[in-house]
C-alpha cells in the first residue's frame, strides 16, 4: 500500500520517541490527524488551545526528552508562538508542526496564509516550510535533528496537499539519531581552572539548570572546596534540602541575602551550566568563571575571566583530581549562617497564617511544600507564585519544579502540568497558578477533564495581578488596572467535571490541600490569599517606599488630596510593614 508524507512523518516521530502530539485538528492538519490515527501508536492529545499545547510538548520533553504540538493553518498554528518561545528558551526539544495551505494558493494572501519561516524564525532552532514531499521528508529529518542536538524547537511548515500526498522513499535516513557527547575543556584549560580554584580561599559556586545532570559532580566539588553552593530558581530543586551543608539559596529578583552575599564576598565565582540574566545582581570585583556546553553564553551577561566549554558532569569529573581540598570552613559557615537566617525569617511568615480571604500566601507554599510527594513535580505561574516557590518550595528525593523561567509568560503552569501529568502518569503533579495566569487559557482545564490527568491545580486567588501591583508601586506609577474579578473556580471545576476545593480562611487551607492530593484524579483549589503579600527582597525596600513617595508627590502635584486620602488608606498594612 502506498505511503504518503503523513505516514513517513507519524513513523519518524515514533521512532525518534514521540508519545503525544498536543493539537487542535483542522483543515490542512487533517491528514496528518488521519495518519496517526491509522497508525495508533502516537496517542493525540486534543488541547483547547494551541498555546497550552506548546507547553505541554515543552514540558514532555524536559521530563522525558522530547515533546510535538501541532496547528492547523494560520491562527491555528500562531496560537503556538508564545508556548514556542518559551520551549526553545528552556532548551526543551520540541518538534512542531505548522499546517499550511495548499502550495499552489502560497504567496497570494490567501484565506489563513501566513508565512512560518517568519513567524517562527525568533523561537526555534529551525523552521522550513516544505513545498514538494520530498522536502517535506528531508525536511522533517533535519528539523528533528535540529531539535534533539541543539535542544529546542524545530518548525515544519506544511501545506495541506503536501501532507497528503503519496511519496515512494527518500534519500535521508528517515529515523533520528540522538547524540550525546560528552564536552570537556581542553587540558590546558583545565589545568588554568584548577590552578586557579588552588590559589584562592574563597570559593562560591552558581549552579544553573546545566547541572541537571551532575548534581553528584557538583556537591563533591563544593565539598572539596569547602565552597558555598548557590543555585539559580530552575536548579534550586536539585540543591536546596536541609541536608545540604553547602547551600546558600538564590540569588537575583528572586533571591535572598546569603545567596548574594556569598557571591559578593567569594575571591572566585564559578558559575556551572548557568546563564544567570540578572546581571545587577553578579559581583564585579572577584575573578569570575564560566562553564557552559554553549559556549556563545560565555560571558555575555557577567565580567567573566574564564570561559570554559564543557558539560558540568564530565568537566567537574575531570577537574576533581587537579583540585587541592580546602580544608578552612571559614567563609562556607558565614554564609550558610547568614542562610540559616534567612530561612528562618521565612518561617516567621508562615507563622501568621492570615485571615479571612487574606490568607498569607507563605504559608499556603509552606504547606504545599511540607505536603507534597517526595518526587512531585511543580510547575508555576510567572506572577507571585513564583515567588512562593522561591522560597518555600523544597527539594525532595527527586522532586522538580519548573515554570517559564526564561521567558517569563504567565499562564504556563497548568499547561506545563498537563504535559508533565500525561508523561510521567505515576508522578504527583502540581501546578502553582495565579488567578490571573488560570483565566489566561482557563478552556485547557477541560483537556484535563476529557483525558482525566490528575493533576492538582492550586489556584493563588489574590483577585489580582499581584505582582504588577507591587511592580507599580516600585516603580511610582499608581496601581490601576489590576483588579481581577473572578468566577466562582469551585462551581467552574465542577461543571467541568474537576473536583474542587476552597478555602477562604486560613484553618480551610490545609484541610482543602489534603483532600485534593489524596483525590484520585484532578483537582482544583481555591485560595484566597492576600494581595498585599510583600515580596520583594528586603534591598528593595528602599526602593518601594521611594515609589510611593513619588506617587504620591505626583498627586500632590497635581492637587489631588482624595486620591491621596484613599491610597494611603488602602496601602496602610502595606506601608505598615514597608516602614
Ligand atoms: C502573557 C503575559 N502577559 C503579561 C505579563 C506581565 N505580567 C507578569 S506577572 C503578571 C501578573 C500575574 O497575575 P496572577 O497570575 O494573578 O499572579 P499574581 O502575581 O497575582 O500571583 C503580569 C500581568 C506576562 N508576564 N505574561
Ligand atoms: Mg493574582
Amino acid at each position: 500500500m502506498s505511503k504518503n508524507v503523513s505516514d513517513y512523518l507519524v513513523e519518524m516521530l515514533v521512532n525518534v520517541g514521540v508519545k503525544r502530539i498536543y493539537a487542535v485538528t483542522g483543515d490542512s492538519l487533517n491528514p496528518v490527524n488521519d495518519a496517526v490515527r491509522r497508525d495508533g501508536r502516537i496517542q493525540w492529545i486534543h488541547v483547547r488551545h494551541e498555546e497550552a499545547g506548546a507547553y505541554a510538548a515543552s514540558m514532555e520533553s524536559e521530563l522525558s526528552g522530547i515533546g510535538c504540538c501541532m496547528g492547523s493553518s494560520g491562527p491555528g498554528h500562531v496560537h503556538m508562538v508564545n508556548g514556542l518561545y518559551d520551549a526553545n528558551r528552556s532548551g526543551n526539544s520540541v518538534i512542531a508542526i505548522a499546517s499550511t495551505v495548499v502550495t499552489e494558493k502560497l504567496g497570494l494572501e490567501n484565506f489563513q496564509e501566513t508565512r512560518p519561516e517568519y513567524l517562527f524564525q525568533d523561537c526555534s532552532k529551525y523552521v522550513f516550510t516544505a513545498h514538494t514531499p520530498k522536502q517535506a521528508m528531508n525536511g522533517l529529518q533535519t528539523a528533528i535533528q535540529h531539535a534533539i542536538g541543539q535542544k529546542g524547537v524545530a518548525v515544519l511548515g506544511l501545506p495541506g496537499d503536501v501532507a497528503s500526498a503519496d511519496i515512494e522513499d527518500t534519500n535521508t535516513a528517515n529515523h533520528n539519531f540522538y547524540t550525546d557527547p560528552r564536552v570537556v575543556p581542553g587540558e590546558k584549560q583545565l589545568n588554568e581552572l584548577a590552578k586557579l580554584l588552588n590559589e584562592h580561599k574563597k570559593v562560591m559556586l552558581y549552579c544553573g539548570h546545566g547541572c541537571r545532570n551532575a548534581v553528584d559532580e557538583v556537591m563533591q566539588l563544593a565539598a572539596q572546596l569547602n565552597s558555598p553552593l548557590g543555585y539559580s530558581f530552575r536548579a534550586k530543586i536539585f540543591f536546596e534540602r536541609k541536608e545540604n551543608p553547602y547551600a546558600v539559596g538564590l540569588n537575583g529578583l528572586l533571591g535572598n541575602k546569603s545567596g548574594f552575599e556569598a557571591m559578593h564576598h567569594a575571591e572566585v565565582l564559578v558559575m556551572l551550566g548557568t546563564d544567570f540574566p540578572y546581571s545587577e545582581f553578579l559581583p564585579v570585583k572577584c575573578k569570575i568563571v564560566q562553564i557552559d556546553t554553549k559556549p556563545e553564553r560565555l560571558g555575555r551577561r557577567a565580567k567573566v575571566d574564564y570561559g570554559y566549554c564543557g558539560d558540568i558532569k564530565s568537566t567537574i569529573t575531570a577537574l576533581l583530581p587537579l583540585v587541592d581540598s580546602k580544608p578552612d570552613k571559614d567563609f562556607l559557615e558565614k554564609m550558610r549562617s547568614l542562610h540559616q537566617d534567612i530561612e528562618e525569617k521565612y518561617e516567621t511568615y508562615v507563622k501568621e497564617k492570615g485571615g479571612e480571604k487574606l490568607i498569607n500566601p507563605e504559608y499556603v507554599a509552606h504547606l504545599i511544600n511540607e505536603m507534597a510527594d517526595d518526587d512531585a513535580i511543580f510547575t508555576v505561574d510567572t506572577g507571585m507564585s513564583a515567588v512562593w516557590a522561591a522560597r518555600y518550595l523544597k527539594a525532595g528525593k527527586n522532586r522538580y519544579l519548573t515554570g517559564s523561567f526564561n521567558h517569563g509568560s504567565m499562564a504556563n503552569a497548568m499547561p506545563m502540568a498537563i504535559g508533565a501529568g500525561l508523561s510521567l502518569p505515576g508522578r504527583q503533579v502540581i501546578a502553582l497558578c495565579g488567578d490571573g495566569g488560570i483565566s489566561m487559557l482557563l478552556g485547557d482545564l477541560m483537556t484535563i477533564s476529557q483525558y482525566n490527568i490528575p493533576v492538582k491545580i492550586v489556584i493563588f486567588n489574590n483577585r489580582s495581578l499581584g505582582m504588577v501591583k507591587l511592580e507599580m508601586r516600585v516603580q511610582g506609577y499608581m496601581d490601576w488596572q489590576t483588579d481581577m474579578v473572578n468566577p466562582d473556580f469551585v462551581k467552574l471545576a465542577e461543571s467541568m467535571n474537576i473536583s474542587a476545593w476552597e478555602a477562604k480562611e486560613p484553618k480551610n487551607v490545609e484541610p482543602a490541600l489534603r483532600s485534593a492530593f489524596e483525590h484520585d484524579g484532578p483537582a482544583i483549589i481555591s485560595i484566597y490569599t492576600d494581595q498585599e503579600a510583600l515580596a520583594m527582597p528586603p534591598t528593595l525596600k528602599l526602593d518601594q517606599v521611594l515609589g510611593f513617595a513619588e506617587s504620591m508627590a505626583k498627586l500632590m502635584l497635581n492637587g489631588k488630596t482624595a486620591e491621596i486620602v484613599e491610597t494611603i488608606k488602602s496601602d496602610s498594612k502595606y506601608l505598615k510593614e514597608l516602614l
